[in-house]
């Protein structure tokens, strides 16, 4: 899954895919380079980010969704509002993938169910504005795991299949870099969610802790290692900024993977 931030303000890629027209070649890019979902998102959700209005966010991913959708190309939509989430669906995106979980708007998943889209649940606590301040945890596996359970639980009562449904352990989110990796180093505990994983540890602050690498952008080689531990743990789609490092190295892992057995 290719990640298109379409907000002047991602910490990762410093709001360089702002404005349709670059978002749209950007997009373009990925799909060819190997990316088989693009992740529009018009909200940056880096810690302490504002909120942005639902005009604004749909003025921003709109477009963009219309035209990578009328290409034949997969689109997500990265967004934790309904009526964000209602626009892009009928411009043409067949994912949600709601940070919140179902959380900030419950509605989405209603809306999600009646567009018969794939939904996303990625775990976090509280808002990306004060996320970081609810970073505590006894037992941080067994915490999101049940905290994951009860937002796919809420989906199914939306009315969303649950072959429609994926979750996300949300590397960053609400976490400090230690829970993170706790997270990766036992991802294989979230697969009795019965429903597949998704993974985004491209460029995340947790690369950043362990190796010092302060620029985001220098931190490709620590996501193409922790990419492929959560290949290696049975991870069924990673979202990343680097499509074609991350397709090699997602190609060698999974080889790996199934010759384990
Ligand atoms: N991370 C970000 C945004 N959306 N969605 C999912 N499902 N999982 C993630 O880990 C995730 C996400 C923040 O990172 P970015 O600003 O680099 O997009």
């Amino acid at each position: 899954m290719g990640i298109l931030n379409a907000t002047p303000d991602s910490f990762s890629d410093g709001g360089r895919f702002h404005g349709a027209d670059a978002a749209i070649a950007h997009g373009r890019a990925m799909a060819r380079d190997g990316a088989h979902w693009i992740d529009v998102g018009g909200e940056s959700t880096r810690p302490g980010a504002p909120e942005v209005s639902v005009d604004e966010e749909c003025q921003r991913v709109v477009p963009v969704v219309r035209a990578l959708a009328a290409e034949g190309l997969a689109v997500s939509i990265d967004t934790r509002k309904a009526s964000v989430a209602a626009e892009a669906l009928a411009a043409g995106a067949t994912m949600v993938n709601d940070v919140s979980g179902g959380r900030f708007d419950p509605r989405i998943l209603e809306v999600a169910a009646e567009a018969g889209a794939w939904y996303c649940a990625m775990h976090s606590r509280g808002t990306p504005a004060d996320m970081q301040a609810h970073a505590s945890y006894g037992e941080v596996l067994a915490e999101v795991r049940a905290e994951l359970a009860a937002c796919l639980a809420a989906a199914r009562a939306a009315g969303l299949a649950r072959t429609r449904l994926l979750a996300d352990p949300g590397i960053g989110f609400a976490k400090r870099a230690e829970h993170s990796l706790e997270l990766l180093a036992n991802l294989d505990g979230l697969h009795d969610l019965g429903v597949p994983l998704l993974v985004g540890v491209s460029r995340k602050s947790m690369i950043g802790a362990l190796t010092g690498r302060e620029a985001a952008t220098e931190r490709l080689a620590g996501s193409l290692a922790a990419l492929t531990a959560a290949v290696l743990a049975g991870a069924a789609i990673l979202r990343v900024h680097d499509v074609p490092e991350s397709v090699d190295a997602l190609q060698v892992a999974d080889a790996i993977r199934r010759t384990r057995g």
